[in-house]
């Protein structure tokens, strides 16, 4: 790296003094005009976790193999580690050149030749250097350069995300983070999320290469300072983030390829989860029916098939697993939270020994809690299968929100969800919520989405308790919305159940105002009823601001008590009769005082004063009418109290 760069990467004393790297070490490079950024990772197996927080953000792999040793065991599991993580791209480096002769160069290209055979580092060029003499290293440069060319750049415009691996303090400057910027970009004055955790903070300076910039993009290694938090409170791991672009996650849905050369994946094993810079314990939990069951994956967990007389002598396997060099889904648990994203890219390690055993692809980094031994759990992650790289991506997507839209149930999923939960770029959100109503997969209220069927069903729902509302109260004028939504869809989005009872209305199937009815129901009273309702509707009116006692109104209305009062009741339902305080009006009294009221200002000009006796003697009411009618005015903002007048406004 030294002969490459200009820098040595290993900057611990330990690193020095033992002649070994440890940790990540970083260098750049300008090479036939481009831009490299190298990360230096450690080879000794026992500093794999190193590595891997060092790779996870790279385009390119130099695969460094010492001639004299040619590949080692440690050659093989990086070698591992990148193809699980689809490194696109590389070049292979057959160090030491100077130390070994013809007959062991060629031997170790044999052996590199045959490691990589069908892999993505089949046919790249293996390039014997020397960084002793500097053999080979224009030769490695014209490589490098030539590669690089063929490499996809990152996703500038979505998302920001930078795993950080680096955090120290420098003097002046406060807490500074470092790490490869996997997408998205970073300026000066943007504020960020530290994920796990939450925490806001804001970008004060950014350098490139050791250089201030404005702003840094995907792809480069960056170092930020940062305002807002304290070096003790960030550490490798964690990632800066656009606030709310990701999933913090515990739970995670995803495809894992097991290594050919790795014990079989058990149900339930305990692993280390390597995702960005971050380390995870976990579990992975197999997904689909058990593997003996009839039209199983054949892949998870197959037995030894028959014997020479036919017998089925398949062993019923306690704990299913994914065999070496299987697929399949699985459901991870982690321990803590980790921030992920729909096709994410990770590594498991066994538990113990720490050796690489497979890594996959993240299809839902915020899945249903629901059971996953089951042909339906199966089915929905051959829905959310797919390949980043040579998947339809806006197909993709639109199976992805589908399935999740059918996942969040009636509270629906946001359109925030369409992008840290799908994937869905931005940019994109609206139109893949039209295609898929488009498609009558789902419906759209505000700023969520429903599943056709759930809506349907709502819809059907409210048809139903109301129906059966009017059966069983057919005095009632309808349910109170917010009864209705409770009753019907408690758990659901407040904007779906509008949005139905808009719909509804709008179909002229019910009528909505503070009660919901349907359109077809009318009241039906008995006779005796309706005789009560009228009298007393006429009590009310004829008796003006001077109202009839309601206890005395059933002998008014020539009822039984219970009758009279269902009929107060209805009136008050219709706003035909208002309740002041303890009074009982007929609304077109009252719809007639604030008139007059209304009027008095106007003969006698604004801020003309009404006080209790001459209320009285205007309305001809006594006190006991007079007091709460004044204060309903007050309330009307029609008057207002001033000392023991009232001014009117
Ligand atoms: N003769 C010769 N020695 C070399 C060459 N490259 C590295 N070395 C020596 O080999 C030893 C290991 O070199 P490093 O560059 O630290 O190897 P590394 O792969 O980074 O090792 P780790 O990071 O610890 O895995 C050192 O003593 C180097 O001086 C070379 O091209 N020729
Ligand atoms: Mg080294």
């Amino acid at each position: 790296m030294r002969a490459l760069t200009g820098t040595d990467p290993d900057r611990l004393k330990e690193e020095k003094a033992r002649g070994i790297t440890i940790d990540l070490g970083f260098a750049h490079a300008t090479i036939h005009a481009i831009n490299f950024a190298f990360v230096d990772v450690p080879g000794h197996e026992r500093f794999v976790k190193n590595m891997l927080a060092g790779v996870g953000g790279i385009d390119l792999v130099v695969l460094i193999v010492a001639a004299d040793e040619s590949v080692m065991p440690q050659t093989r599991e990086h070698f591992d580690i990148c193809r699980l993580l689809h490194v696109p791209a590389g070049v292979i480096a057959l160090t030491k050149s100077d130390l070994a002769d013809a007959d062991t160069l060629e031997l170790a290209r044999m052996e590199i030749r045959e490691l990589v055979a069908g892999s993505f580092l089949d046919g790249a060029p293996i390039v014997p250097v020397s960084a002793k003499t500097g053999e080979g290293l224009d030769a490695l440069r014209v490589a490098l350069a030539e590669v690089s060319r063929h490499t996809p750049g990152r996703p500038v415009e979505g998302a920001t995300r930078l795993p950080i691996d680096r955090v120290f303090s420098m003097k002046g400057f406060g807490t500074v983070v470092t790490g490869t910027l996997v997408s998205g970009r970073v300026g000066i004055d943007a504020e960020l999320t530290v994920a796990p955790g939450g925490r806001r903070v804001k970008v004060r300076g950014v350098q490139v290469h050791g250089e201030k910039q404005r702003e840094a993009v995907a792809g480069q290694r960056t170092a930020i300072n940062l305002a807002g938090v304290e070096v003790e409170e960030v550490a490798r791991g964690q990632a800066l983030v656009t606030p709310g672009a990701f999933e913090e996650t515990r739970l995670a849905d995803a495809i894992v390829e097991v290594l050919p050369g790795a014990k079989p994946l058990k149900h339930g094993a305990r692993v280390r989860f390597h995702q960005g810079t971050a380390e995870i314990l976990g579990r992975v939990a197999l997904i689909g029916p058990p593997a003996n069951n009839v039209g199983a994956d054949p892949r998870v967990g197959r037995g030894t098939g028959t014997n020479d007389r036919g017998v089925d002598t398949r062993v019923r396997p306690e704990t299913p697993a994914i065999p070496a060099g299987g697929r399949a889904f699985a459901r991870l648990r982690l321990e803590t939270p980790a921030v992920l994203a729909r096709g994410d890219r990770y590594i498991l390690r066994a538990y113990s020994p720490p050796v690489t055993i497979a890594g996959g692809l993240i299809l839902d980094p915020r899945p249903p809690r629901t059971a996953i031994r089951t042909a339906a759990a199966l089915s929905r992650c051959q829905r959310l299968d797919f390949d980043p790289v040579s998947s339809d991506r806006a197909e993709a997507e639109q199976r992805a929100v589908a399935v999740m839209v059918e996942d969040s149930g009636p509270a629906g999923l946001s359109l925030a969800a369409m992008t840290s939960r799908a994937g869905v770029d931005p940019t994109r959100v609206d139109a893949q919520a039209d295609a898929l109503v488009g498609a009558t997969l789902a419906v759209r209220a505000g700023d969520v989405l429903v599943s056709n069927a759930i809506y349907t069903r709502l819809k059907n729902g409210i048809v139903g308790t109301l129906t059966a509302h009017h059966k069983a109260q057919p005095l009632s004028e309808g349910m109170p919305r917010e009864e209705l939504r409770e009753h019907q869809f408690a758990r659901g989005h407040a904007a779906v159940f509008d949005r139905a009872l808009a719909d509804l209305s709008a179909a002229s199937t019910i009528f909505v105002k503070d009660r919901v009815a349907l359109a077809t129901h009318r009241l039906e009273l008995t006779p005796e009823e309706d005789r009560a309702r009228i009298l007393i509707e006429r009590a009310y009116r004829d008796g003006g601001l001077k109202p009839p006692d309601a206890s005395a109104i059933a002998a008014t209305a020539g009822a039984t008590a219970p009758v009279a009062e269902r009929m107060l009741k209805l009136l008050q339902r219709q706003k035909v009769l208002v309740r002041v305080d303890v009074l009982l009006f007929h609304d077109e009294a009252l719809k007639q005082l604030k008139a007059d009221v209304t009027s008095i200002k106007v003969s006698a000009g604004a801020g003309a004063r009404l006080d209790v006796a001459m209320f009285k003697e205007r309305f001809g009411v006594t006190r006991k009418f007079a007091i709460p009618l004044l204060e309903f005015l007050d309330r009307e903002r029609l008057t207002k109290r001033v000392g023991d007048a009232r001014v009117i406004l």
